[in-house]
């Protein structure tokens, strides 16, 4: 019986609703994770990960880099997309076809269609790193989604409401899963518990994270 509970649920297999604009598709990057990772392996060499500075001068815990038309950075000077990377002064490396197709087939499948991300940011963590409760309010065109792809070792999603004070619900988000979310749910806060040590068979003891937006 519990079989027919399940697919009474309303939610096919390997969906999992967070809001009425947002969901998870477990495992949806699984088949891409070989193209994902020669990308990420490209883009480091052009443009390396990094700890960036936030606007209060803190040093965030997260090491990141981006490929695509933009990228996103920050500094003493606040948050904002680039067409350069600091580091050199040049373009971002740009954004690999596969990238592209696994954002677009994941939009697709949420219900998200004509998503054409001009920006990917690539995150990587360690054990410890976190990202704190924010919104991402810098891109241009908020009516399009983002598209979130997570590799290596868990971390727990924290998905809060509009308010930062909301209490956020805890998402734990897998190799392989793949997070969309727009329309309504577009600016909820959202953040990233300190992750626990671990090591995956793959991708060793990091997480990497791809965010794809539409940024310009
Ligand atoms: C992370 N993600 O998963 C951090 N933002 O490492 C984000 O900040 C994020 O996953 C917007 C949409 C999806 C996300
Ligand atoms: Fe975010």
């Amino acid at each position: 019986m519990m079989n027919l509970d399940l697919f009474d649920s309303g939610m096919p297999e390997g969906r999992e609703s967070l809001g009425r604009d947002a969901l998870v598709l477990r495992g949806f990057g699984l088949p891409f994770v070989d193209a994902v990772l020669a990308a990420v392996d490209y883009i480091e060499a052009c443009s390396p990960f990094r700890h960036m500075q936030t606007r209060r001068g803190y040093t965030m815990s997260v090491a990141l880099t981006n490929c695509g038309r933009l990228g996103w950075i920050s500094d003493r000077a606040g948050y904002r997309y680039s067409q350069t990377d600091p580091l050199n002064n040049k373009a971002w490396p740009e954004m690999p076809a596969d990238l592209l197709r696994l954002a677009t087939q994941a939009a697709d499948a949420a219900g998200f269609r004509g998503f054409e991300p001009d920006a990917c940011l690539i995150n990587s963590y360690l054990p410890g790193s976190k990202m704190a409760l924010h919104q991402d309010r810098n891109e241009a065109d908020l009516t399009q989604p983002i598209v979130s792809v997570s590799l290596g070792i868990p971390a727990i999603f924290l998905f809060g409401g509009h308010q930062r004070s909301d209490k956020p619900a805890r998402i734990p988000l897998f190799h392989g899963d793949i997070v969309v979310w727009g329309g309504e749910d577009r600016m909820r806060f959202h953040g990233i518990m300190p992750l626990k040590a671990a090591e995956h068979p793959r991708v060793g003891a990091r997480r990497i994270n791809l965010t794809f937006r539409r940024a310009g």
